[in-house]
């Protein structure tokens, strides 16, 4: 998979990624719930949806708050599965609002 250009990344989410950021080789966002359950059962629908893509988050969970980031390792970078994946998890995470 092609390592994105900087210029191609930034592009990217300011077209379909408006919630991500790109900071220091990784996309990421950080979402928030009304309570644990709610951020760890989107993290269990995450973390199948990432095992049927064979692509996964790096990712931290406090309490009501998940922080994920995503790069291609493999790639050194950002690549299309990086974008694939921030926007499925943009879908999971649409399930859970308002809260
Ligand atoms: N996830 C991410 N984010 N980057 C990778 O390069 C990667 C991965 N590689 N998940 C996959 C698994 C690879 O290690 C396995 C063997 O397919």
């Amino acid at each position: 998979m092609k390592k994105l250009s900087d210029i191609e990344i930034r592009d990217h989410l300011s077209k379909y990624l408006n919630s991500w950021a790109f900071e220091k080789g990784v996309i990421k966002r950080d979402f928030e719930f009304g309570d644990f359950v709610e951020a760890f059962s989107f993290m269990t629908s995450v973390a199948l949806v990432a095992e049927h893509s064979d692509h996964h988050p790096e990712w931290s969970n406090v309490y009501n708050r998940v922080s994920i980031a995503l790069s291609t390792h493999s790639a050194g970078g950002i690549t299309q599965l990086d974008f694939d994946l921030a926007s499925k998890i943009d879908l999971a995470f649409s399930n859970y609002q308002p809260h």
